[in-house]
């Protein structure tokens, strides 16, 4: 199996040379004859974990869409620092994404079952997947048979910002292959999980200058934010990105921006901008729409390639 994967690598590399990349196409259930329990495994450890803590299923959609956005979905974002090299992990913006031990214990039950065959970036998939449906979201067959990345550099993480527009977000996502659609679809993910104040703070008092809270959210919001905030600035504490129901993977975070309720600048604005507004507007008013189109999205979003050439044994590092 190591000496497959090499060769694989080897022809990676050589097509990458000529950069014609080399689609290794993912498919359902790549796992059924190598590691037919595999599926099993890790929908049971994310249940254990999500049992003890609600709050699992925001992480790991997180953790999904940072990996898959810098590289391809390869787990190139678990990859930990050394003195030599600064991974993804610690660039700024992936500074609060958690659940890193949670991969950790499902790899090592993998690992027990099925020695070197379950990649690091199909666990992330996998662990995102359940973890949806756990909150209330769909439940879909997702494709895996990804590999593991050899690079992570924190100099390479290039994701769009709270305060990007809509049109900036739409040419980041326009550039993974991901339509206008997909991505007001995709940060639906918003409908669940929280945001610290750091990512909101300019929104609340002085907005660009004016002297006053950002005129497109709430009065009462911006309020009660800026207590939270400005009570302990140095704690950097948190709000949930949809202030109604803010564990349940539905749409009401789409009604919540449409009543200027968005706590992110790019989540209010997709209420706001022309480009993105008719897709919010019906959205909001169909959760079977927005799980249908969830569903596809993250299928989108998962198919992200990567150039990655083996199946780490421990997510953290390479072999
Ligand atoms: C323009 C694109 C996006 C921007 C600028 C953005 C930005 C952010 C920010 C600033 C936070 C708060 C992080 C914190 O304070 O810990 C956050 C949280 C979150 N993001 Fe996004 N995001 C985007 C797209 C997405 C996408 C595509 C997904 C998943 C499909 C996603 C899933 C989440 C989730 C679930 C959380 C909550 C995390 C938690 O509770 O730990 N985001 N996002
Ligand atoms: C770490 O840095 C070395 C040399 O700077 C490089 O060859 C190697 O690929 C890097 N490792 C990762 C995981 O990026
Ligand atoms: C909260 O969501 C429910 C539906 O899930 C809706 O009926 C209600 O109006 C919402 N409340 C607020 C304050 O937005
Ligand atoms: C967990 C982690 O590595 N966090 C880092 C995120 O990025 C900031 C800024 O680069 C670092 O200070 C954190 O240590």
């Amino acid at each position: 199996m190591e000496n497959f994967l090499v060769k694989l690598h080897v022809i990676s590399f050589m097509f990458s040379i000529y950069s014609l990349p080399l689609t290794l196409a993912l498919q359902l259930g790549f796992y059924s004859s190598s590691c037919p329990n595999a599926e099993n495994i890790v929908r049971q450890i994310v249940q254990q974990r999500f049992n003890g803590d609600r709050s699992v299923p925001a992480a790991l959609l997180r953790m999904h869409f940072h990996d898959c956005f810098v590289r391809g979905c390869d787990a190139s974002i678990l990859i930990d620092s050394t003195n030599n090299n600064q991974t993804e992990k610690v660039a700024g913006a992936n500074g609060t994404v958690r659940e890193y031990t949670l991969i950790d214990q499902i790899k090592a039950a993998l690992e027990q079952s099925c020695r070197q065959t379950v990649s690091c970036a199909d666990i992330i998939t996998l662990a995102t997947r359940d973890a949806v449906a756990l909150a209330g979201g769909p439940r879909y067959n997702v494709p895996t048979g990804r590999l593991d990345g050899l690079i992570s550099r924190a100099s390479e993480v290039n994701l769009p910002g709270p305060s990007s527009t809509v049109s900036q977000v739409q040419q980041s996502f326009g550039a993974r292959g991901l339509s206008l659609n997909d991505m007001v679809v995709l940060l639906g993910a918003h409908t669940i999980g929280v945001s610290h104040c750091n990512f909101f703070q300019d929104r609340l008092s002085n907005f660009q200058g004016s002297g006053a809270p950002d005129p497109t959210m709430d009065r009462a919001l911006a309020n009660r934010l800026s207590g939270l905030c400005g009570a302990n600035p140095n704690a950097n504490p948190s709000t949930f990105l949809d202030q109604n129901t803010s564990f349940v993977f539905d749409n009401e975070f789409y009604n919540q921006i449409r009543k200027n309720r968005g706590i992110l600048k790019i989540d209010q604005e997709l209420a706001l901008d022309t480009l993105s507004a008719r897709f919010v507007s019906s959205l909001a008013g169909n959760n079977n729409l927005f799980r249908q189109s969830f569903v596809n999205a993250m299928i989108k979003l998962g198919n992200i390639q990567g150039n990655g050439g083996e199946i780490r044994r421990n997510c953290r590092r390479r072999n």
